[in-house]
C-alpha cells in the first residue's frame, strides 16, 4: 500500500515540510518585531496563547455546549470551554458568557438573530461616524436584511448627541439599539443609552470590541449592568486570540443567546481558539492586566496629545479608549496616501473614514491609531511621544510635498528600528 502521508508527517516541523509557508510566517514575525503596530484592532499575544493555538485540540470537532455535545470524546473540550466561560463571567462580572463566536461580527449577528426578525428596525451608529460593518452597514447582511436607522456624531465636536439618539428612537421605535463601534474614541454613556432603549421598548446591545480590555482592567466604564447584551472581541486590547464573546447579566438569557450562536449562526466550535481564549481571559484576570489597561489609556492620551501638539487634527480632541481618529482634511491628504507612507516608515496603521468624509472607503480622509500592541511590547509615554512625532514628521513631509519623501521615510524607519530594537517580541529559540 502506498504511504497515506509524507515522511515526517507527525514529527517534522514547518520549516522542513513547507519552506514557502514557513518563510512567509517568519517574515511576518520580523515585520511585527521591526515595526510599530498602530492598527487599533491588533495586539501581541503571549507565548502561552500561541502555544494554546497550536495543540492537538485543533483536531477535535464538537457542536453544542459543555455537557451537551453532539459528538463524543468531548471531556477535555468541555473542560476548556468551561474554563473560558467561567473566566469570562468572572472578568466581566456577568452571569452569562458565550465564548464560541468566531469573531465580533459573528457575536453581533447572533444577537440580531436572538432578538430580531428580518425587517425589524435597528438604531446604530453610522459606519462613517465610527460604527461597525456588522451594525447594519448596507454592504453587510445586517444592513440588507434589517431596517437600519443610523445616528451620527455632532459636526462641531465629533461626539454622539444623545438628544439626537432619543429623537431617532422615538421617530423609528427600533427593536434594538447598538452602541459601540470601531472608530469612536470616546466613552459611551451606557446608562443613557439604556434609558433611550427602555423608552421605546427596545433592547440595548453594547459592542465593546475596542475597549473590552480596558473594561476588564477597570480603566473604562462597563456596559454590563446597563446593556441587556454586550459583545466583545478577544484579540484587540483584551490581548488574546482572534474571536468574539457574547455577555449578559441575566442568566435566563442563556438558552436564547446560546441557541443564537449555535446552531443559529455557527456550526462546530474552533476549540483551539476557545483554549486560547481561556488563556487570554486567565491572563486578564491577573493583577498585571490592570496595570496594562491603565498604561493603554495613558499611552493613548499621550499619543493623541503628541499628535495635536504637532498640529494634527485628532477627532474629538483626544480619547477615552485605546484608539484615536485623525482627520487629514485640513492637511489636504488622503488616508490612503498617508497610511502607505507611514507603512514605508514602519509605522503601520489603517486609513479610516472620518465623520462627514466624502472619500470612498478605499481612500478616506483619516487615519486610525491604536496603542494596545505598542503598550504590550513595553512602550510608555516617552516612546509614544516619539511615535507621535515620527508620525507627524511623515504627515508634515507629505503635506509640504517634500522632494525627498523616500529619504524622509527611510530616516523615520531607521528611528523606528532603533526604538523597536529596545523592545523585542517573541525571542527565537
Ligand atoms: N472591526 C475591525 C477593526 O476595527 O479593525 C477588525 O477588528
Amino acid at each position: 500500500m502506498p504511504p497515506t502521508h509524507h515522511a515526517g508527517y507527525f514529527d517534522q516541523g514547518l520549516a522542513a515540510i513547507d519552506p514557502a509557508v514557513h518563510a512567509a510566517l517568519t517574515a511576518e514575525e520580523d515585520r511585527q518585531n521591526d515595526g510599530v503596530e498602530l492598527i487599533a484592532s491588533e495586539n501581541i499575544v503571549s507565548r502561552a496563547t500561541l502555544e494554546a493555538l497550536g495543540t492537538a485540540m485543533v483536531n477535535k470537532t464538537v457542536e453544542g455546549y459543555p455537557g451537551r455535545r453532539y459528538y463524543g470524546g468531548a471531556a477535555h473540550a468541555d473542560a476548556i470551554e468551561g474554563l473560558a466561560i467561567e473566566r469570562a463571567r468572572e472578568l466581566f462580572g456577568c452571569a452569562y458568557a458565550n465564548v464560541q463566536p468566531h469573531s465580533g461580527s459573528q457575536a453581533n449577528l447572533a444577537v440580531f438573530l436572538a432578538y430580531l426578525k428580518p425587517g425589524d428596525t435597528v438604531l446604530s451608529m453610522d459606519l462613517s461616524a465610527g460604527g461597525h460593518l456588522s451594525h447594519g452597514s448596507k454592504a453587510n447582511l445586517t444592513g440588507k436584511w434589517f431596517d437600519i436607522v443610523h445616528y451620527g456624531v455632532r459636526d462641531d465636536d465629533g461626539r454622539i448627541d444623545m438628544a439626537d439618539v432619543q429623537r431617532l428612537a422615538e421617530a423609528h421605535r427600533p427593536k434594538m439599539i447598538i452602541c459601540g463601534g470601531s472608530a469612536y474614541p470616546r466613552a459611551l454613556d451606557f446608562a443613557q443609552f439604556r434609558e433611550v432603549a427602555d423608552s421605546v421598548g427596545g433592547v440595548l446591545l453594547a459592542d465593546m470590541a475596542h475597549f473590552a480590555g480596558l473594561v476588564a482592567g477597570g480603566a473604562h466604564p462597563s456596559p454590563i449592568g446597563h446593556a441587556q447584551v454586550s459583545t466583545a472581541t478577544t484579540y484587540k486590547n483584551l490581548r488574546g486570540v482572534r474571536g468574539g464573546l457574547v455577555l449578559a447579566d441575566d442568566p435566563d438569557l442563556e438558552r436564547k443567546l446560546n441557541s443564537a450562536v449555535f446552531p443559529g449562526v455557527q456550526g462546530s466550535v474552533i476549540l483551539n481558539a476557545v483554549a486560547a481564549k481561556a488563556v487570554c481571559l486567565g491572563e486578564a484576570l491577573r493583577p498585571e492586566f490592570k496595570e496594562y489597561a491603565e498604561a493603554v489609556l495613558t499611552n493613548a492620551r499621550t499619543l493623541a496629545r503628541a499628535l495635536m501638539d504637532r498640529g494634527v487634527d485628532v477627532v474629538t480632541g483626544g480619547t477615552d479608549t485605546p484608539l484615536m481618529l485623525v482627520d487629514l482634511r485640513a492637511k489636504g491628504l488622503s488616508g490612503a496616501e498617508a497610511s502607505e507612507s507611514l507603512e514605508r516608515a514602519r509605522l503601520t496603521c489603517n486609513k479610516n473614514g472620518v465623520p462627514g468624509d466624502t472619500q470612498p472607503p478605499t481612500v478616506t480622509s483619516g487615519l486610525r491609531f491604536g496603542v494596545s500592541a505598542g503598550t504590550t511590547r513595553g512602550f510608555g509615554r516617552a516612546e509614544f511621544e516619539q511615535v507621535g512625532n515620527l508620525i507627524a514628521d511623515v504627515l508634515d513631509g507629505l503635506e509640504a510635498g517634500a522632494n525627498d519623501m523616500d529619504g524622509l521615510e527611510a530616516r523615520v524607519a531607521g528611528e523606528v528600528a532603533r526604538l523597536t530594537a529596545q523592545f523585542p517580541i517573541y525571542a527565537r529559540g
